[in-house]
Formats: structure tokens, C-alpha cells, sequence
């Protein structure tokens, strides 16, 4: 492996800092090329610290220019500048302030890492470790400090200085064309939450009273001209914060609340103190320009910035193994928010079908980790599904093991108790086993072992006694670095269905009140009593657990759970449990008798039948089959993805056909009147609407060219638009290259359209798609320096098509690794990312798997690759 340092950092070494910063005072003169930032530092020995420990601040890429102590002038002999240190050996053992002063060059910030520039205005990105990129600092999260930031620029360059907290003090500069301005941040903070933001900006705004009555003044800065853009965010905002305040007692602690939406940046959004930092495409919605999907994205990101504030902020993390505490906590807030917002059932489905497309994935590849890791060579690589989405499911499954009233109590001693500190994954247990007076160690092996746990279920009854009994066994596959593996804490809500639908007066003792029997062995058996008739169980409802569920039931059972389960989850489950049985023999040779799939297409439409009208978006979901990937990953090894793609095609034109009459109806009945709004039960008729069209057009691809053309051209907004155009990517020929040219043509000034644009067509599952995309890249509009457009054109192609990605002949991976190399260059962070696209490569079939095992070892090979891109090559190879 040839990267730079590649020195492993471990969780058991944590050590609390030698020194302590208790003040920042930071003054920075922004200029394109050559900032000065100097930074005044008031610190201590850290009486937990070593007592005899050099002063090691930590830095990146930075010029230094002066360093004093106590407002002496250091000598070149009295501390040690390297690229990334400055060390002080002879620190003093009192109280004293240092200053160090060092030049940026924002403009050649390709990383987005630290101070940059985009669109031409200034904004810095700290998390996890950009604030050493700005001055040298002991650059770790728990060490907090109170910031004061003065900002000073030219008056019509950069009209907007906006900094953490509260502004005390802004004006111009005499006798120059530079203005400043001062904002004081009094919360303590890790340096990965600093920013500054300077620009010329838009801007919305309005005034929040907070439960106690203060008044926070809300605002959101964007490119001048889309100001109202910006509106349904800042709506979102308010939402947000009445949400928090309502269901977790939570208030805003500042006076004003900003947030900047930028062009080029590397991950959605980041939830700097007071001034959140957003990529552009989580701000800006119209109904032109957005689908109702961009709508709920933006509501679910913009109230989880928000919820950070406290989930993150006032109580944040210790180290960066910690990472789960804040992310895994704020998603969980965030998904219960939205699904107050919107419909808990669909909510819950949308949020299973992401764990799984990504993070049961990423459990089960090379780069599997625990929620809370033990180790990294590159934190920027832990930013995962696994530390997020998995880390939420931990969050959930605490609270259905406890109960929502002990929830809530768990959840208020535990900001009580860690407000203003920097904590650890124990704390937060600690409070939750304090309030309930339960031993939670067991179940915080969540936070430690990786992989899905598998559940296997059986099922026996006995009529003369009227008893049926589930026998469960668990196991957890080895996964890096964890070959033996323990038994989990799994909560099973369960519940027993009657063939005919009606409600099973069974009960069981190890069930609670909740419905839930905590499973915590490698095996166990359960039995109820008073069972009238063979039932159908219904296990997992509402995924009560991130586990894979072996549960031999046929078909028929499965679809008794789709008509009758109470359980809206498991209802939609069992639909996609008998279309993955189907794909999965349709895709690996396994005969599928014609009437199995007929009955199946014809439970699905009369389940959307009743439920189309009231509750379309559920409907939706339950006619959308599992996607390719989704099959790639239940089968495992040995994948043909061009045999997944072609089954998946026929079951979507049977499906198509069987319903045809009822999916013509929906797709007349279900349009939406008036002016566009994105609220949840316009959303799901749209949707319905527009999952009828996909497979309509599948059935008939004549008809589904009118259909999608028609609709291409008259369409108010830009879900049923773009859902139009998506359908037309299906049907090769003319008609098709013409829409695509022309919606180009339509929308040539609106990047993030664009991005949707390029989305759509690297997904096409053709042989000419390569091409088509490294044509694309010639496109004025992308470039390889923006995360966003890279990300929807070549970031799609990799992650979205299965088949001309994973080509027999090897093009698609040596395409990916040449652009993964390129972009390291530029953007270390972004190049990982694209990698990670490889982590599927051990389930594809041989000729595939060599392909890809040699592109592979060709990156890992390169001189100078970054730590980011070394660390995801050398753990998918291992
Ligand atoms: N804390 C942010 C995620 C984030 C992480 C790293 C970043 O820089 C590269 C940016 C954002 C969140 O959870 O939203
Ligand atoms: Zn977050």
C-alpha cells in the first residue's frame, strides 16, 4: 500500500488532552488567495492531562507566519513547525495565551476541507478535522472552548460576514473598501463546529418565539435571485424547533439561527453552533425545480441540523469513536419528526428500505465496522450508514424495549447530566439504565459487534392443546477484524394472524404488555396458549430490530399478512417477501410456476385497490418490487446481475400486465388539483400515479410512451416530470433521446436539475451507457470538482446500475477507478466515497469478481494516493 501516513488510530488509547483552550479569540482577514487567520488561544494544563506533556497543536496545509506566547515572540528554536503539528516542548505549567498566525489560500481548497470557496463565497467545513486546516489547534472534539470571531473583507466582494452565536459588533474599516464583523459564540464548543461564512447572499427570514418566550431570530442565507427557494426550508426550520421543543422539551439557545446553503460541498449539511452550513440541493425547493422526494429530504436534513443543537452540540462527543452518539441519536430524531410530520407507516418503510439498500449492504462487504468502531486510519470514512442509519435502529430499539415513558426520562437525565460535555456512549446507557433500574450491558453490544444478525424462525402448532410455539435461534456471520460472534439483544414485536383474518385472543407470558419478547440467546423457544387455528405470525413489526429474518412461510401465509396484519410494516413486508422469492428464482434458474406469479399480481391489485384512495403512498410502496441491488444482496454469491435485471424486468411487465386495468384507473383517478403543494397526501397520490405509469409502461412500452410523454409535456411540477422522463429512459428509441435533449435544453441553468438529468441516464441499463456518460462528462455543466455533480452522473452509475457498472468485461470498474483517481487529486473525500462502490465485489460471479479484484489491487498500487482513498482500498481488499 502506497499512501501517505498510514498510522491507525484506536479507541483504547483515548487519552484526555494535556491542555485545555479555554477562550478563542480569532481574527480573520478573508482574501481570495491569501487569508490571514490569527488566532489568540487562552490555555491551561489540563489537570487530568500528563503533567510533564509537550504543547502538540495540531495542523494542515497552512502557511505559518508567527507564533507568540504570552505576547512574546517565539524564536525559530523555541517550537517545531511541521506540516502537520506545531510543538511547543517547554509548554508552560500555568494558565497562559498563545497566538499563532497563518496564511490560507482559500481558493486552492479543492478538499472543501477547512476555508474554501464556492460560487466565489467563503464558508469552511470543520467536521471532523478541518479547524486544524484554519490554525493550529488541539483539533479533537472534547476539547471545548468559547469563540469569539472577528471577520473582516472587502465591503462589495463580500457583503455577508456571518460567524458561531450571536453578532456583538459589525462596521467598516476607515479610510478602506473593508468591512467587519464580531460574533460571540458563549456555549463551549469543539473546534468542529466553528464556521464563518462571507459572500454575497440572499436572504429569507423570520422571527421564532421559544417556549419560554425569547425570540430567535431564523434566517436563511442562498444565491441571490433563489431567495424564494429557500421558503419551504425555513418552514421546516420552524417545524423543527416547535417539534423539539414539544416531544423532547428542548429550546433554542441563541439569538438568531443561520443557515448558508452552498454550492460545492461534500456531505449534506453540517451543524455548525448557530450557523448551519447546507449543500445547496437540502435548501432549495420549487416546485419547478424539486420532486416531492427533494421536499421530504430537505424537511428530514434541516431538522436534523436543527436537532443536532442539542444532540451533538450541547452535549457532544468525547472522541470520534463517539461519532454514533451524535449521528446515530440525531437520525433517530430526525426519522421520528419526519414520521410526525408525515405518515409513520410509509416513513418507517422508506426508512427500512435505505437501512437495508445500504447498510445491511455495508455489514456484509469488507467495509463492515461496528456502530461505535474500536479503530480508524480516516475518520472522514466513518461517516457510514452503519455509524447513522444502524445507529438510529439501536436508538429505536432501546425505546421499544423500554418504553416511550422511560424513554423520554432516559433521555432527559441524560442532557441533565452531559450538557456542556463531551460524552460517551456509556453516558447515554448510563441514563437510560439509571432511569429504568435495568442492566443494559448486553444490549450495548449493539454498539460493538458488526453484521446483521440472522433470525430463524419456526413455527409449531398443536390443536388439541390449542398452543403454538416459535422456536428462534440467532447467529451473526463473521464480519473484519470479528470472526467469533455473540448473541444480541434483539426485541421481536410479534403478533399471531388468523387465516381468515380475525383478531387471535392468544397470550403468552414472555410477551410484554408492548407486544414484545426480548430475544437475547443464540436460541430460545416461546409458546402461546389459547390459539384457536393455525395462525400466521407476524414477526418484527415495524422492523422492531435491524436483523435478516429466516421464515420459511409460503407464499399464501405471506399473503394472509398482506390483506390481514394489523401491523402496516409487516403488511408491506409481506409483499416484498413474495417478490423476492420470485426474483430471486426468476434470477438463479429456479422454475417459477406462471400461476404463482399471476396470484401474486393479482393480491397486489386488489391490496392497492382498497387502499389506493386512502392511502396512496402506502399503496405505492407495496407495487414498487425490490430493486436489483436489493436482489444482489439477498442472493449473495455468485450474482449475474444481468440475470437479476433481466428477471426483475419480466416480473414488472407480468405485474404490469395482470393489473393493467386497475393501474389505467389509478393513473386517471389519482391526479392532483390545483397549485402544487409537496404535503404528504398530495406526495402519495403522485406517487401511486406515477408507480402505475412505470408499470403500465412496462406491460405496454407503446402505451407507456404516449402515457409518459404526454405527461412529460404537460406537467406542473417537477415530480411528474421528472417521473415522465424516467419512464422514457426504459423505452430505447427516438422519442426517447428527444425528451432527453430537451429537458437538457429546459433546465441548462439549473445545476441541480441537472444532476437529476445525469441521474436518470447513467442509470439507463444499456451497453451504451458508458459511453453516454463519458460524454456527459463533457457536458458544460459538469465538473469534477463539484460533489454534487459528480456524485448524480458518475456517482449513479456505480451505485444505481447494477448491470453496465458491474459489466462482464471489466469496463465499468477500470471506468470508476479512473475517476476515483482523478478525483483524489482534487478531493480525497469525495474519490472515497465513489470507492466504496466496490464493496459488493466478493458477491459478484467470477469473471466479474476477477475484473474487479484487479482494479483494485491497480488503485492500491498508485504512488501518493490520499488516506481516504488508501484506507477504503486496502479494507475491500482484505
Ligand atoms: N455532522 C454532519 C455530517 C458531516 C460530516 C462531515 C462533513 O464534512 C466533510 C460534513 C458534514 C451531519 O451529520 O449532518
Ligand atoms: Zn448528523
Amino acid at each position: 500500500m502506497r499512501t501517505d501516513t498510514a498510522q491507525i488510530v484506536r479507541l483504547e488509547d483515548y487519552q484526555p488532552s494535556d491542555f485545555l483552550i479555554d477562550r478563542v479569540e480569532l481574527d480573520v482577514r478573508l482574501h481570495p488567495t491569501e487569508t490571514r487567520v490569527t488566532a489568540t488561544l487562552v490555555m491551561r494544563p489540563n489537570p487530568e492531562g500528563r503533567s510533564d506533556a509537550p504543547l502538540v497543536l495540531d495542523g494542515e496545509e497552512m502557511n505559518l507566519k508567527a507564533v507568540s506566547l504570552n505576547g512574546r515572540t517565539l524564536t525559530a528554536e523555541e517550537f517545531e513547525a511541521s506540516p502537520q503539528s506545531l510543538t511547543i516542548a517547554q509548554a508552560p505549567r500555568q494558565p497562559f495565551t498563545l497566538t499563532v498566525e497563518t496564511e490560507l489560500n482559500p481558493t486552492a481548497n479543492t478538499k472543501l476541507m477547512g476555508l474554501y470557496r464556492s460560487s466565489g463565497n467563503y464558508c469552511t467545513q470543520c467536521e471532523a478535522e478541518g479547524f486544524r486546516r484554519i490554525t493550529y489547534f488541539l483539533d479533537r472534539p472534547d476539547v471545548l472552548s468559547v469563540y469569539n470571531t472577528r471577520i473582516e473583507a472587502d465591503r462589495d466582494d463580500v457583503p455577508v460576514l456571518l460567524g458561531n452565536g450571536n453578532r456583538i459588533e459589525s462596521g467598516s474599516i476607515d479610510g478602506s473598501d473593508r468591512h467587519y464583523a464580531v460574533w460571540h459564540d458563549p456555549h463551549p464548543k469543539p473546534s468542529y463546529l466553528f464556521a464563518l461564512v462571507g459572500g454575497r447572499l440572499g436572504r429569507v427570514s423570520k422571527t421564532f418565539t421559544t417556549m419560554s418566550g425569547r425570540e430567535v431570530e431564523l434566517a436563511i442565507y442562498v444565491e441571490p435571485g433563489k431567495e424564494d427557494r429557500a421558503d419551504y426550508a425555513l418552514d421546516a426550520l420552524e417545524r423543527s424547533m416547535r417539534w423539539d421543543e414539544k416531544i423532547f422539551g428542548r429550546e433554542y439557545d441563541l439569538d438568531v439561527f443561520n443557515i448558508v446553503a452552498v454550492s460545492d460541498f461534500n456531505m449534506g449539511a453540517m451543524e455548525n453552533k448557530g450557523l448551519n452550513i447546507f449543500n445547496d440541493k437540502y435548501v432549495l425547493a420549487s416546485p419547478e425545480t424539486a420532486t416531492d422526494t427533494d421536499y421530504a429530504h430537505i424537511e428530514a436534513i434541516i431538522a436534523h441540523e436543527y436537532f443536532h443543537n442539542w444532540t451533538g452540540n450541547r452535549v457532544t462527543c468525547r472522541d470520534w469513536f463517539q461519532l454514533c452518539l451524535k449521528e446515530g441519536l440525531t437520525v433517530f430524531r430526525d426519522q421520528e419528526f419526519s414520521s410526525d410530520e408525515r405518515s409513520r407507516p410509509v416513513h418507517r418503510i422508506a426508512e427500512v428500505k435505505t437501512l437495508r439498500a445500504r447498510q445491511f449492504l455495508e455489514d456484509s462487504s469488507p467495509l463492515a465496522h461496528p456502530v461505535r468502531p474500536t479503530q480508524y486510519r480516516e475518520i472522514n470514512n466513518f461517516y457510514t450508514a452503519t455509524v447513522y442509519e444502524k445507529g438510529a435502529e439501536i436508538v429505536r430499539m432501546l425505546k421499544t424495549i423500554i418504553g416511550d415513558d422511560d424513554f423520554r426520562r432516559g433521555m432527559d437525565l441524560y442532557f441533565e447530566r452531559c450538557d456542556g460535555t463531551a460524552a460517551a456512549v456509556e453516558d447515554f446507557l448510563r441514563a437510560f439504565a439509571d432511569v429504568t433500574g435495568r442492566d443494559l450491558s448486553h444490549f450495548a453490544r449493539w454498539y460493538e459487534q458488526s453484521g446483521t444478525p440472522r433470525v430463524k424462525v419456526k413455527g409449531h402448532y398443536d390443536p388439541d392443546a390449542r398452543t403454538y410455539r416459535l422456536d428462534l435461534a440467532q447467529s451473526t456471520p463473521p464480519t473484519p477484524g470479528q470472526a467469533k460472534k455473540e448473541a444480541m439483544a434483539i426485541p421481536v414485536a410479534l403478533g399471531l394472524v388468523a387465516h381468515d383474518g380475525s383478531a387471535m385472543s392468544a397470550s403468552c407470558d414472555r410477551v410484554d404488555q408492548r407486544g414484545v419478547f426480548l430475544f437475547d440467546k443464540p436460541e430460545d423457544s416461546i409458546t402461546f396458549t389459547g390459539v384457536a387455528s393455525l395462525p400466521v405470525p407476524s414477526l418484527f413489526r415495524g422492523f422492531s430490530a435491524p436483523v435478516k429474518l429466516s421464515l420459511d412461510l409460503p407464499n399464501e401465509e405471506l399473503l394472509v399478512l398482506l390483506r390481514h396484519d394489523t401491523d402496516s410494516f409487516n403488511r408491506w413486508q409481506a409483499a416484498q417477501s413474495v417478490a423476492m422469492r420470485l426474483l430471486v428464482y426468476l434470477s438463479t434458474g429456479v422454475e417459477v410456476a406462471d400461476e404463482d406469479i399471476d396470484a401474486f399480481s393479482a393480491a397486489l391489485c386488489s391490496f392497492t385497490d382498497r387502499n389506493a384512495q386512502d392511502d396512496p403512498a402506502f399503496a405505492a410502496l407495496v407495487v414498487t418490487l425490490p430493486s436489483e441491488a436489493d436482489v444482489a444482496q439477498e442472493i449473495g454469491q455468485d450474482v449475474d446481475p444481468d440475470a437479476i435485471h433481466r428477471a426483475r424486468s419480466e416480473m414488472r411487465r407480468r405485474i404490469g400486465q395482470g393489473c393493467a386495468k386497475h393501474l389505467q384507473r389509478f393513473y386517471e383517478t389519482l391526479t392532483v388539483s390545483g397549485p402544487y403543494s409537496p404535503d404528504a397526501a398530495s406526495a402519495g397520490r403522485r406517487a401511486l400515479r406515477n408507480a402505475s405509469l412505470d408499470l403500465l409502461a412496462a406491460a405496454d412500452p407503446d402505451t407507456g410512451e404516449a402515457l409518459a410523454v404526454r405527461q412529460l409535456e404537460s406537467a406542473s411540477n417537477m415530480t411528474d416530470r421528472l417521473a415522465s422522463l424516467s419512464v422514457l429512459t426504459t423505452l430505447p428509441g427516438a422519442v426517447r433521446e428527444e425528451a432527453i435533449a430537451r429537458f437538457g435544453d429546459r433546465y441548462r441553468n439549473e445545476p441541480l436539475v441537472l444532476d437529476k438529468w445525469f441521474t436518470l441516464q447513467a442509470a439507463i441499463p444499456e451497453d451504451g451507457t458508458l459511453e453516454r456518460v463519458k460524454a456527459l462528462m463533457q457536458h458544460p455543466a459538469f465538473s469534477i470538482a463539484n460533489p454534487n455533480r459528480v456524485r448524480s452522473l458518475i456517482g449513479s452509475f456505480a451505485m444505481l446500475n447494477q448491470v453496465q457498472f458491474n459489466r462482464a468485461d471489466g469496463a465499468g470498474y477500470r471506468f470508476l477507478a479512473s475517476i476515483v483517481l482523478r478525483a483524489d487529486e482534487l478531493n480525497p473525500q469525495l474519490a472515497a466515497r465513489l470507492l466504496t462502490a466496490f464493496s459488493t465485489w466478493r458477491m459478484m460471479e467470477s469473471t466479474r469478481r476477477s475484473h474487479a479484484e484487479q482494479v483494485l489491487r491497480s488503485i492500491a498500487q498508485k504512488p501518493n494516493l490520499s488516506r481516504d482513498v488508501g484506507d477504503i482500498v486496502s479494507r475491500s481488499l482484505e
